[in-house]
């Protein structure tokens, strides 16, 4: 067999594999509501612009981990440990430097401008005066007042969309629909998919539908595994975007490697990798013309610097890139 036929059956393999996810995945839930407001939120940021003169760049920041359901009425669940600390933390930046921000983001993770609220924020902030009237508790008014001007900032000028998942099979539908209604954008939109994304998954088709039952023994489950989904985002959903990508490994050693493979294999713009350990310390942003590693200055988020090298390298793209293609 010749390596192009060869190249030929695996890409036609690949695709199927992908048909196969979509078409067996369980429906995604407001649909038509979440297409409606996706296309109203692109339509209105992609005219606006700062000085009249250019288009205003959209960003998908994607945040946290996805699930793996076990059953289709699902009471167990594979999960992984992101927080999405990342994602909120990165996307006040990207809001700062002028982006509007599509956040498809875990339930229940870190959300943007309240990372510096308590965990339990409506017990701990909130006080009750000798009237019973509520008010906010002085040693967190500031923190309180920021999130709360910031947060209403972002809603009234309309440049920030929260879009909630949970399982792998929400998630990919989600970042389908978007890059696919971000397309007409070309090079102005960008992808930072800093989420945790399942490698393998049990397909709806073959899930038990009731709870598995202890009684029958010991578990055995074969998982199958997600198709990566990045080469799809490249070749055909949203070409032109600017496509950031993360690795995260364990192992220092093989980190680089590794997150240079990625590079290549799925033609990513960066490729920004970081260890699980020191990951709110350093990260290093490999891209084709080789590799920047960033640290966290005293007082700041990694995320400040990294955003930032990342809309500079942006602009180089979209100066790049052939407007009418
Ligand atoms: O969400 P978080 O702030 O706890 O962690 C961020 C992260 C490590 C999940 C992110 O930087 C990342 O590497 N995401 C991709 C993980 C992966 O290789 O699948």
């Amino acid at each position: 067999m010749s390596s192009s036929s060869r190249s030929y059956d695996s890409e036609d393999l690949f695709r199927k594999e992908v048909g196969f996810f979509f078409d067996t995945a369980p429906t995604l839930k407001d649909h038509a509501s979440i297409s409606k407001k996706l296309k109203r939120f692109i339509e209105l940021n992609s005219h606006a612009s700062e000085n009249g003169a250019s288009m205003r760049k959209i960003v998908c920041v994607t945040s946290g981990g996805t699930t793996v359901p076990l059953e289709q009425r699902c009471v167990r669940y594979i999960d992984n440990f992101s927080s999405g600390h990342r994602g909120a933390a990165s996307t006040e930046y990207f809001l700062k430097h002028g982006y509007a921000v599509i956040f498809l983001y875990r339930r229940g993770t870190f959300q943007p401008y309240c990372r510096s609220l308590p965990d339990d924020p409506l017990l701990e902030c909130f006080e009750l005066d000798s009237d019973s009237n509520i008010r906010v508790q002085q040693s967190h008014a500031e923190a309180v007042r920021k999130t709360v001007m910031n947060h209403h900032a972002a809603h009234e000028l309309g440049i920030l969309l929260k879009l909630p998942f949970t399982t792998i099979f929400e998630y990919l539908q989600l970042l389908q629909m978007i890059a696919i209604a971000l397309r007409d954008l070309g090079p102005h939109a960008m992808f930072y998919l800093a989420a945790a994304v399942s490698d393998f998954y049990v397909p709806w088709e073959t899930m038990e539908e009731h709870k598995i039952q202890s009684a029958a023994g010991p578990l055995d489950m074969r998982l199958a595994q997600v198709p990566k989904m990045l080469s799809m985002l490249r070749k055909d959903w949203a070409p032109q975007a600017f496509c950031i990508s993360f690795k995260l490994e364990t192992n220092s050693e093989i980190l680089l490697e590794k997150a240079s493979l990625a590079l290549k294999k799925y033609n990513m713009h960066a490729v920004i990798a970081n260890e699980l350990a020191t990951r709110k310390e350093e990260v290093t942003v490999v891209t084709p013309d080789g590799k920047t590693c960033i640290r966290r200055e005293v007082g700041d988020d990694i995320e400040n610097p990294l955003v930032e090298l990342l809309v500079e390298k942006h602009m180089t793209h979209v100066a790049g890139t052939p407007q009418n293609q």
